[in-house]
């Protein structure tokens, strides 16, 4: 028995982190397509870098969740038989205990450094133009992946969705490919499927079991759930 969790912006929600898609569609005030795509970071590279500077700074200022907690608390038991995969920059399954995380979607506190292709962990804001510690130049972005870009992990990603028993689906939307069709590959492949949202989504229906509450309420019960049929 293999678990694969996909989890979006809902699970960070009750920690204070703001979804995509719930200040209507503005992200901190901005819309994601003024901000997360290489052509507004060519075009406007302070906006952008004030923009993941500031979602750097206010994620830092909050806590995981219960959910966040419960998935750490299924990777504690399950170990390699659980892999999170999640949409979500921040770090709060990290900081929740949670090891095996995969962040298709990159991470605030890396940089990338466009000079060198390094990647190293952000201790100053973007915005002052700090140097690479690789490289020296003053070229880091933030290593995070927009829209037109090539999400992490892909390949990983379909391995574990191959051999899943059970794919989970937690706080997200749906709505962003390719992330919003591993549903449809884990039916494929003979896993059973669960969404776990605060409401139901345009992809509700291809799920075995699909769940309406705040993550930090129905998460833990699913989990439970989980390991009491583990063994
Ligand atoms: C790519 C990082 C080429 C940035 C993000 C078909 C195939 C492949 C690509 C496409 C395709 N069709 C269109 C595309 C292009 C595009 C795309 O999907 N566009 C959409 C808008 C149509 N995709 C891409 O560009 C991707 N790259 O395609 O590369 C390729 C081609 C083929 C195969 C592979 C690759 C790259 C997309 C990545 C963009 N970067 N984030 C940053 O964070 O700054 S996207 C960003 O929005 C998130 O990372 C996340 O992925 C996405 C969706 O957000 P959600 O997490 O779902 O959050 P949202 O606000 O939408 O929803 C919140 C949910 O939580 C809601 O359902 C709500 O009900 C729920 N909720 C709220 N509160 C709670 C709760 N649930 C529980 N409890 C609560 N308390």
């Amino acid at each position: 028995m293999s678990i694969v969790v996909l989890t979006g912006a809902g699970v960070s929600a009750e920690s204070g982190v703001q979804t995509f898609r719930g200040g209507g569609g503005l992200w901190e005030g901005y819309d994601v397509t003024e901000v997360a795509t290489p052509e507004a970071y060519a075009n406007d590279p302070d906006l952008v870098l004030r923009f993941y500077d500031q979602r750097r700074r206010a994620v830092s200022a909050t806590k995981p969740n219960a959910a966040h907690v419960a998935l750490a608390k299924l990777e504690a038991e399950l170990g390699d038989d659980l892999l999170v995969i999640t949409q979500n920059v921040d770090d709060l399954h990290e900081r929740a205990g949670s090891r095996r995380v995969l962040h298709m979607h990159g991470t605030l506190n890396t940089a990338w450094c466009t000079g060198c292709d390094e990647r190293s962990p952000i201790t100053n804001d973007l915005l002052g133009r700090p140097a690479c510690p690789h490289c020296g130049k003053t070229l880091l972005r933030p290593d995070v992946v927009w829209f037109g870009e090539y999400p992490y992990g892909l390949d990983r990603i379909d391995d574990a969705l191959s051999s899943a028993t059970t794919f989970a689906a937690i706080g997200t939307s749906g709505v962003v490919y390719p992330a919003a069709g591993f549903v449809m590959a884990a039916r494929e492949y003979g896993a059973s499927t669960a969404e776990l949202n605060l409401e139901t989504t345009g992809l509700s229906d291809l799920f075995d079991d699909s769940r309406q509450g705040p993550a930090s309420q129905i998460v833990p019960g699913w989990v439970d759930e989980i390991l009491n049929s583990w063994g």
